[in-house]
């Protein structure tokens, strides 16, 4: 029989649905081999590497038995009997292809799935326990996702991050179990894929970024190599198309496809939905990402329509959504989208979780501390948000009245663009305090960002939603490097990957120990991350 304590004592995260200690264990040396059947050596190489690098062990790969066997099997009783994933996969894999058992003994350690990918999320887990070292726990594992959906939304818009860093973020995805990397390509301040037919988007468009940083674009093969880079790790990127509010960077690349206004501070754009030539370039954008993305779903954005009416927000994204079907592909859009004709297999990421807080939050604002955000400061803008915020009341409803599904990244707890609300080091106390938008959305610790059952929080706000899982954002006004990038991922990110994948009831208490033991790896790493006091003590 297997039990979920055994969790308490070793160094997993995300938890284990079930794990059982079962006598003595086995040590992996320099050497040793992975035996499984060469069609699924490519499942293998990421694990070999990382186990290399991470932890400097050499293995070698085998076709057969070996101190790792890999196997697919496909009547196992076990495996059947876990708990079903639920929601919608951002990729083609069958419901439960993610489900895997893992056995240490004596002998050896062995995986079994009925999918590659299983076998990918096994070896995860074996990796992780490599953190305390060669020596291995005797121990059975049986393993499922709670989520279809586990993902990071990356906005590489406001500070510009090369192929290599971003590769970098796919692997601590993939260290956590995600399985979506959502990436925030379009906004006022840059366009960060080069476009086929358009080549001012990046010519002009990508040559700046927030602030005085400097600007960046991925080219169509930077692209191609991320999204093969991230398949090897069955991990889908999304690209986002934010329409048609944050669109200055388009429109000062094309300036005939609209207006763009600075509205003190805030950027207004209006692109000119009468122009044919703008359809064009929409649609040729969109056929680009749909060819380049093995992925069912295009992100539409339709968040914050600054400036716009309720008709021209809804109409616009109506036919952008129209055009995403007609290339096969599903829709997801900021809760705003579900506005426009979001419907069945489609996807709203609910977000707005603040509109009870609006006057606290602007009344915040107008003491200007928040330098990223002061913009929203002034008066009449201030209240053009509050008007636009509240609209999205109902946003939920609608999608699920409509059938859509939705994603769960409320400000509250998946927004790790806000500052900790944990009090730092004195060695920290520079970034903790020069990162994250901080009047803005308010504070978040580390615990927040743990402590939270999405499917609870959200049954309370849209009953009878369908959830498709979890969604971290990192939006990057105030990060300007990766080591910024680092700082406010970790350890948050860690724990909202919990929360995606482990089964609901597990504590903060037992959780916090097996947080403190990825200190060693990310530090082999050579990782920035936020380590108060507080969360080494008692
Ligand atoms: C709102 S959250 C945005 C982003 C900003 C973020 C923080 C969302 C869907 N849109 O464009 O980066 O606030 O300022």
């Amino acid at each position: 029989v297997l039990t979920a304590t055994i969790c308490d004592v070793l160094p997993l995260i995300p938890a284990p649905t079930a794990a059982a200690e079962t006598g003595p264990g086995f040590t992996l040396e320099t050497g040793m081999a992975v035996g499984v059947e060469s069609a699924l050596a490519g499942v293998v190489r990421p694990f070999v590497e990382a186990v290399a690098g991470d932890h400097g062990l050499q293995l070698e790969v085998v076709d057969g038995p070996a101190a790792i066997t890999l196997e697919l099997v496909t009547d196992d009783e076990e495996l059947a009997a876990l708990p079903a994933t639920e929601g919608v996969r951002a990729d083609d894999h069958a419901a439960d292809s993610e489900h895997y058992g893992l056995t240490i003994t004596t002998e050896g350690v062995r995986i079994r799935a009925k999918q590659p990918i299983g076998l990918h999320r096994g070896l995860t887990t074996l990796r992780q326990l490599l953190i305390n070292g060669p020596g291995l726990p005797g121990v059975r594992i049986l393993d499922a996702p709670r989520y279809a959906w586990r993902g990071l939304n990356f906005d590489v818009v406001r500070t510009f991050f090369s192929p290599e860093i971003v590769r970098r973020v796919i692997d601590l995805l993939d260290t956590y179990k995600l399985n979506v990397l959502h990436l925030h390509l379009t906004d006022d301040q840059g366009w960060r894929l080069e476009i086929d037919g358009w080549p001012e988007l990046t010519g002009i468009g990508a040559q700046g970024a927030y602030g005085d940083r400097p600007g960046g674009h991925f080219t169509i093969e930077d692209y191609n190599d991320l999204v093969a880079y991230a398949a090897e790790r069955f991990i889908t990127v999304v690209p986002e198309f934010d329409l048609p509010g944050h669109s200055t960077a388009l429109i000062n690349s094309y300036p005939e496809f609209g207006k763009t206004e600075d509205a003190g501070g805030i950027p207004m754009s209006k692109l000119d939905a009468d122009n044919p030539r703008l359809w064009e370039l929409i649609t040729d954008v969109l056929g680009q990402y749909a060819a380049l993305s093995p992925g069912r779903f295009l992100h539409l954005g339709g968040d914050e329509g600054f400036g716009l009416t309720d008709e021209f927000h809804r109409d616009f994204l109506d036919r952008a959504i129209g055009i995403v079907h007609s290339l096969g592909k599903q829709v997801i859009g900021w809760q705003e989208a579900a506005r426009a004709g979001l419907g069945e297999g489609d996807i709203a990421q609910y977000w707005i979780d603040f509109t009870d807080r609006l006057d606290q939050m602007f009344a915040a604002l107008s003491d200007g501390s928040d330098p990223a955000r002061s913009d929203l400061a002034l008066e009449e803008r201030g209240r053009q948000l509050v008007e636009l915020f509240r609209k999205a009341d109902d946003d939920l409803g609608l999608a699920v009245r409509n059938g859509a599904g939705i994603l769960f990244s409320p400000v509250s707890y998946c927004y790790l663009d806000r500052p900790y609300a944990d009090e730092p080091d004195e060695d920290q106390r520079e970034q903790w305090q020069r990162l994250g938008l901080r009047q803005a959305y308010g504070q978040i610790s580390i615990e927040d960002a743990y402590d939270f059952d999405p499917g609870q929080a959200l049954q309370e706000v849209a009953e009878g939603a369908v959830i498709s899982g979890v969604e971290a954002t990192i939006w990057c006004e105030t990060i300007t490097d990766e080591s910024d990038l680092q700082f406010l991922l970790l350890p948050r990110l860690a724990g909202i990957a919990e929360r995606a994948w482990s089964p609901a009831g597990r504590t903060w208490d037992e959780y916090r120990p097996r947080l403190v033991a990825q200190r060693s790896l990310w530090t082999g790493r050579g990782y920035t991350w936020f380590d108060p006091p507080a969360l080494a003590g008692s």
